[in-house]
């Protein structure tokens, strides 16, 4: 996939051309475009000038540096823009909350060459000494973002490590002489970050693995090439490891090193117990003949253990609840039927309603809800009461024409900085889904926040609270929201929860969903999609959910419109 690395470079392009205070439109359209490439699910290399024009805020120039990136690599326009920042400037930009205005002062008084040298004048305090602008809160946030950088170092976000898997095992069916071919590690539970993407195949000829495998295009450097295993860093900027296994321990190999570790571990002290031996080669019995190994299956049934999910092998309580037979029968993407959260171009989408229910009935949903952000998200064009008018009406229009499809009227809306919604009750009470949102003051007390997203949820008209902690993986935390007050409210008043499948968000996280669950708070999958390709990450969100071990009956956009109505709506009967 070009496309991340396409991205990377117009939101340095953005970040350089900030510094030097140029044209704010240009700007915001490098910014712009950066975000929309990122999350395009389709791969820009391979693409004609006239495919990428048709990429929502992509025109005429940004097209031709698409293609000169697609094809070298880099652009002229960005390498000259490196020329004439200093290095130091750019580093800076790379903490998350770090602006360009702030970075800039800093930059003046202190030439920086690395992260250590900025982190050492924080905790000194000697920016906020010697820099007017700069105070407490502000050394307080950059050493966060610097904690944060670090902690996000090395582990790559689910979102971008498993298109790239994905290309390599395709790339490797082709190219590389294997039989079996599998991902392994933690992204076979989808995590939602991994360490490193672990690959693992059985062939008659290793060696050739080998070779190919150091040798796809996605491999920048090659850190150890053995027989049978290999270790390779990508331009991506993460690991990878191929092993090659015989046959007839490829089951064994895959359960070693699918993980997790833990999971291991309770699985070779049940075998101890037993009298047998478990390793990534095979199950053994007490002469040490081998017993299983074939099958992944053969692990669990050897030790009289249904299957286990990969996403569940976590060691939190999957080996008691096999064993007594109490497994959840997990949700799948099938058992999905329609979205509630989705952006049309009336905010800052970039589709129409039309276009995005039939994207949906393509996927056979029965339902969407259009969800546009209300008036006070200027930056995402909200709409101002009169335009959410017009889109009851035009939904209205549309549903009379769909059959066996529903468009829901919806609305994002921002849950203001003193506890208020955006819009008045007599509008939300219209709609069929109001999601509550908050979008500011993400830097408030965690009383104030949690506070804030309470009052919303004590409205009977909101349906669910969206992405509830405001993550950003890799790039924002989460805000210091209490989620067990959250999540009490919302049990108490009845109103769902987003687990927000964007890739970036991935919010409610496994834990707390799992949590959420146990509350007996409806849970709901959302992608929050911008542009139609976006419907696609509903299969992040279902892997959350998995890893939460939710059922469809946990989830109430697996259940026809008007029983999910009915549950959403079932809290305005009781706070009126
Ligand atoms: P990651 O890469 O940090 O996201 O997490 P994993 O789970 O993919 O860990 P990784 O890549 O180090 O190893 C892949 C699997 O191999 C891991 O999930 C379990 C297995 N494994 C690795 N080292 C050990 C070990 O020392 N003992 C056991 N029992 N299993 C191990
Ligand atoms: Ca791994
Ligand atoms: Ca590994
Ligand atoms: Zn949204």
């Amino acid at each position: 996939m070009k496309n991340s690395e396409a991205a990377r470079i117009f939101s340095e392009m953005a970040n350089m051309l900030d510094l030097a205070e140029e044209n704010p439109f240009r700007i915001r359209a490098y910014r712009r475009a950066a975000m929309v490439i990122e999350g395009l699910p389709r791969d820009i290399a391979g693409m004609s000038k006239e495919e990428l024009k048709k990429i929502p805020g992509i025109g005429e120039d940004l097209a031709s540096k698409l293609l000169e990136i697609v094809e070298t690599g880099t652009c002229r326009a960005y390498e000259a823009a490196r020329r004439r920042s200093p290095a130091g400037l750019s580093l800076l930009l790379t903490i998350p909350g770090l602006g360009p205005k702030t970075a800039r002062a800093i930059y003046e008084k202190f030439p920086i060459g690395s992260i250590d040298e900025l982190e050492r004048l924080a905790a000194a305090h000697r920016l906020k000494a010697e820099i007017p602008k700069i105070k407490d809160k502000t050394e307080q946030n950059i050493l966060r973002g610097i904690e944060l950088v670090r902690k996000s170092a090395g582990r790559m976000p689910l979102g971008r490590a498993l298109p790239v898997a994905r290309d390599m095992i395709s790339m490797l069916r082709e190219k590389a002489p294997v039989k079996q071919l599998s991902i392994a590690g933690s992204l076979r539970r989808w995590k939602e970050t991994v360490g490193d993407i672990d690959i693992l195949a059985t062939s008659g000829d290793p060696g050739g693995v080998m070779d190919a495998f150091v040798n796809l295009p996605q491999v920048k450097q090659v850190l150890a090439k053995g027989e049978t295993k290999s270790t390779v860093i990508l331009s991506e900027g993460v690991q990878s490891d191929l092993r090659v296994v015989e046959e007839d321990s490829f089951g064994a190999a895959l359960c070693y090193f699918t993980g997790s570790k833990e999971h291991n571990i309770r699985l070779r002290e049940m075998g101890v117990k037993k009298g047998l031996k478990i390793n990534e080669y095979g199950i053994f019995d007490r002469k040490g003949k081998k017993i299983g190994g074939l099958k992944e299956e053969d692990v669990y049934r050897i030790l009289g253990l249904p299957f286990i999910p990969p996403e569940l092998r976590e060691d939190s309580g999957e080996i008691a609840a096999a064993l007594s037979g109490r497994l959840p029968e997990l949700i799948e993407l099938k058992d999905i039927k329609g979205d509630l959260h989705v952006h049309t171009k009336l905010s800052d989408g970039h589709n129409t309603a039309l276009e995005l229910a039939q994207a949906a009935i393509a996927r056979g949903w029965a339902y969407i809800a259009i969800t546009d952000h209300s008036k006070g998200l200027g930056i995402a064009r909200g709409l101002s009461v009169e335009r959410m008018l017009e889109e009851i009406a035009e939904i209205d229009a549309l549903n009379s024409r769909l059959r066996g499809f529903r468009i829901l009227k919806g609305v994002e809306v921002d849950i203001r900085s003193d506890n208020s919604l955006d819009l008045p009750d007599e509008i939300l009470s219209r709609l069929d889904i109001v999601n509550a949102s908050v979008h500011s003051g993400f830097r408030q007390t965690s009383g104030k926040i949690t506070g804030r997203i309470v009052a919303a949820m004590r409205n009977p008209f909101v349906t669910t609270v969206s992405h509830p902690t405001g993550r950003l993986l890799g790039e924002r935390d989460a805000y210091p929201v209490d989620m067990e007050e959250v999540l009490k409210a919302a049990a108490g008043t009845g109103t769902a929860i987003e687990i927000n499948a964007f890739p970036a968000r991935l919010d409610l996280n496994d834990i707390t969903a799992r949590r959420a669950r146990d509350m007996g708070i409806p849970l709901v999958i959302n992608t929050d999609t911008h542009i139609l390709e976006h419907f696609d990450y509903m299969s992040y969100g279902v892997a959350i959910a998995r890893r939460a071990w939710l059922e469809p009956k946990d989830v109430v956009n697996t259940y026809e419109v008007n029983k999910m109505l009915e549950v959403l709506h079932k809290k305005r009967l009781v706070l009126k």
